[in-house]
């Protein structure tokens, strides 16, 4: 039971809220009530936001990948680096990255991840004896954490548009539909094993990564879970695929394939306003990664022109160079207003950019990973966050405004406790399985270093 001063209910903002749970769910929402004995008081709860989009490994890259020199300036190049990095990468230490990520994130205010997962198999790419072993790392990486998963195992066939063929480090993705259909029987089998909020859904990595035909015959494989693909990051991706399929990316998607609600289009950088329009009406949920498309250079989201269409919008951390909550939100509005000369770009009409951007964030999250969570209301996954309001960055802010103090001002560590489908995680700005979590980490870089 949590008995919050403040919370940011459907309906608006309420004191002295008392929420309580089963098996995961809220149980019940009660207003202007007393805390019962044995109750987590806090003073601010929120819906804690999904994080939709994740490549777990690549944290231990963070700091690797910034010296500037001749042939080292491109989103192309970083991802040499990053495909030789990952070709050292052993079964054991994806899962202890995974788990330090996991740890990350809730402590910064994520209560669920949508894995985008790629390294299926060994350097050289010959499977596992189990196909799905890599996904079962991120399982159990997920279970030591008691992070809500969405598993997004990824059909990665062809190295570049027009079925280029694999090379390098990419050999490790490499599946044809075949493979990649006993990959998620594999994966469905490990997930059985899972928390109950645990979803599988599939992820074509992209236009590039895959073909027309193989894209049509994969979707049915989803099986009604959500679908999540890279689209329109980066200015080649869209000529490359314009030279090959004879349209930009967004719009040969929305001619060809079942965009809906399912879906979720990651990046979506790249799009003249009419693929903005109609992708946003489609319903698909925008997979924003702000912080790693400001460090990988693709640029800036179409922010108002999604907003102006209705569109639905999530975050990710994507590379995971830096888990932030806030800065995710921060990001995405601020690269807004520096490229628009403006201030208070992400809001429909007028009002608060800080409340649009989190309610918009947590329920555009939450469909994206197939959650239902989002909301604080009875039935829906107890997926919730408390902040400490006396903190100084959020003294003296309430209602609305606090989330505009959370996105614009706060550090991460206003975040104080964080549960996962009842699962409460994060006490006193500390996740609990911390020590042990970092103490794998530190030996899962040490290993990648010596190798
Ligand atoms: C990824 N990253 O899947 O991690 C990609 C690079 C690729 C981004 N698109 C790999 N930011 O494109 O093949
Ligand atoms: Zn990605």
């Amino acid at each position: 039971m949590i008995f919050a001063r403040r919370a940011l209910l459907p309906s608006g903002w309420a004191e002295d809220v008392r929420v309580t749970c089963d098996g995961g769910r809220i149980a019940s929402v009660q207003v202007g009530g007393a805390a019962g004995p044995g109750d987590t008081r806090v003073d601010v709860l929120l819906p804690a936001l999904a994080n939709l989009h994740s490549h777990a490994f690549q944290r231990a890259m963070a700091g690797r990948t910034e010296v500037r020199a001749r042939g080292r300036e491109s989103f192309w190049t970083w991802r040499e680096i990053m495909y030789r990095f990952l070709d050292r990468l052993m079964p054991e230490q994806m899962q202890a990255i995974a788990a330090m990520v996991y740890v990350e994130m809730q402590e910064a205010g994520f209560a669920s991840v949508g894995e985008f997962h790629y390294v299926h198999h060994q350097p050289g790419g010959a499977a596992y004896a189990d196909r799905a072993e890599m996904s079962a790392r991120i399982m159990a990486a997920a279970a030591e954490t008691g992070i809500g998963l969405t598993h997004l195992p990824v059909l990665y066939t062809y190295g570049g548009a027009g079925k280029a063929p694999l090379a390098g480090g990419q050999l490790r993705f490499g599946n044809d539909v075949e493979g990649f259909a006993h990959l998620l029987e594999a994966v469905r089998g490990h997930a059985a094993g899972m928390k109950a909020d645990t979803v599988v859904g599939i992820a074509p990595h992209s236009l590039r990564a895959t073909c027309p035909a193989d894209l049509a015959a994969a979707l049915p494989l989803a099986a009604g879970g959500p679908v999540h693909i890279h689209i329109a990051e980066q200015p080649k991706e869209v000529e490359d695929i314009s030279v090959w399929l004879g349209a930009r990316p967004v719009d040969w998607l929305l001619a060809n394939a079942p965009v809906d609600g399912r879906w979720c289009p990651i990046h979506a950088t790249h799009m003249t306003a009419a693929e903005t329009a109609g992708l946003a009406r489609s319903g698909a949920v925008a997979g924003l990664c702000p912080v790693t498309e400001a460090n990988l250079g693709d640029g800036p989201f179409n922010g108002p022109g999604w907003i102006a269409a209705g569109g639905a919008f999530g975050v990710g951390s994507d590379s995971n160079v830096r888990i932030s909550m806030v800065e995710e939100l921060r990001t995405l509005e601020y690269s807004q207003r520096l490229r628009d000369l403006s201030r208070n770009v992400l809001v429909p009409g007028e009002g608060s950019v800080g409340a649009f951007l989190y309610r918009g964030a947590a329920t555009g999250g939450a469909q994206a990973l197939g959650r239902d969570a989002g909301r604080i209301e009875a039935g829906r996954l107890a997926d919730l966050v408390a902040l400490d309001g006396d903190h100084p960055a959020l003294c003296g802010l309430s209602g609305d405004q606090l989330l505009d103090g959370l996105v614009f001002a706060a550090p991460d560590n206003v975040v104080t406790d964080l549960w996962s489908a009842g699962r409460h995680q994060v006490r006193s700005g500390r996740h609990l399985a911390r020590d042990a979590v970092v103490a794998g980490y530190r030996a899962a870089v040490a290993g990648l270093l010596a190798g």
